[in-house]
């Protein structure tokens, strides 16, 4: 027999140093592990337990809900409400955060997250994500408020990703490297995988909306029709790789380098994902592995937060890519 597997718990026990640490950190990594296990095991049998297509509603984001989005930000809910180690959750399904003052003072951290990422892939089988960031309560004298989870990229403790596609994914950072870890179905548990995860600084695949080219800024334009010149010594034209999910068009990218984009456009200089529950978590995951993440004109973990549900361009991958994106935005290629 092999190595003996290394389950998630494990690997943080024995791998992750948190001084002055409690094991809390680790007990919200496990508990998004058993969130992603309840998720996954409903979307292996989804089209026969009639949890697809929309519930009706439209979120605080004006989108249109799907069934399997509430199911997920329901049993986000429910497992950090009863879990006793979130103070206060926040959701992109959610206009207001949920404060949960029966577990403070004694839980110290705040989740974000969105609980169903790729929702335009939900009733056709495609790849799934979600997505969250942990932030620490600074204050003790009372129970925090929605202003405490605004916070910078830079402020987070645990960032990561779950990822539902041919198997099931544990992906996350605690500012100590990148690290992945597989649900072994069989046993219910997630065994690593992908240790200290590294990009290269240049991939060969890019991942853009090019439906919305006609809304995009010239510099967009021209970064992107740049991957298409067939230049062999810097390995283009790159090959298309959109998934209609963000994680699992990141986690391509962690794996392999390449870039993905959902730039500003014109009329919408924000482009459409969120700073908080999105590009945050995911920039400092790819800065983790190496790779870098940027609005085109910043770095994402820098951004100032402003608001819950506020929204940000983003381009994300291979450092070197990343860079000449970049360049090509702010006009100086
Ligand atoms: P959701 O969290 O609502 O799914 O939005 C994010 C997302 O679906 C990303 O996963 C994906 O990359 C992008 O939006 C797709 O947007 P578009 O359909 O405009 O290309």
């Amino acid at each position: 027999m092999g190595q003996f597997p290394l389950t998630l718990s494990r690997f943080i026990l024995q791998k992750q140093t948190f001084p002055g640490g409690t094991g809390e950190l680790s007990r919200i990594l496990d508990q998004v592990g058993l969130v992603g296990k309840l998720i996954a095991q409903d979307l292996r049998r989804a089209g026969l337990i009639n949890i697809l297509g929309a519930s009706g509603e439209v979120n605080v984001q004006g989108e249109t809900v799907k069934k399997l989005d509430e199911i997920a930000n329901e049993t986000f809910l429910k497992a950090f409400r009863q879990s006793g180690l979130a103070c206060a959750i926040a959701s992109e399904e959610m206009e207001k955060p949920v404060l949960l003052p029966e577990n403070w003072p004694q839980a110290k951290y705040m989740l974000l997250f969105d609980p169903l990422d790729g929702s335009s892939n939900t009733d056709c089988n495609m790849p799934l994500g979600a997505i969250f960031s942990v932030l620490k309560c600074e204050r003790n004298d009372r129970m925090p408020t929605e202003d405490e989870l605004v916070r910078r990229g830079t402020e987070q403790v645990a960032a990561g990703y779950l990822f539902y596609g041919s198997s099931t994914m544990l992906v996350y950072t605690v500012g100590q490297g990148v690290h992945g870890f597989t649900l072994e179905p069989g046993i219910g548990e997630y065994l690593l995988s992908h240790e200290q995860i590294r990009l290269p600084a240049r991939g060969k695949v890019y991942g853009v909306n090019e439906g919305n080219y006609h809304k995009w800024t010239s510099g967009t334009k021209k970064y992107v029709d740049s991957l298409k010149i067939q230049d062999k010594a810097t390995g283009r034209p790159y090959s298309v790789r959109y998934s209609g999910c963000l994680v699992a068009d990141v986690h391509r990218i962690l794996l392999g380098g390449g870039i993905y984009l959902y730039p500003g456009e014109v009329d919408k200089p924000n482009g459409k994902l969120r700073l908080l529950y999105e590009a945050n978590p995911l920039a400092w995951i790819v800065e983790q592995a190496g790779g870098r993440a940027s609005t085109g004109t910043m770095r994402i973990l820098d951004v100032e937060a402003k608001q819950l549900h506020q929204r940000v361009p983003l381009m994300i991958g291979s450092a070197d890519d990343v860079r000449d994106a970049e360049q090509s935005i702010q006009g100086q290629t």
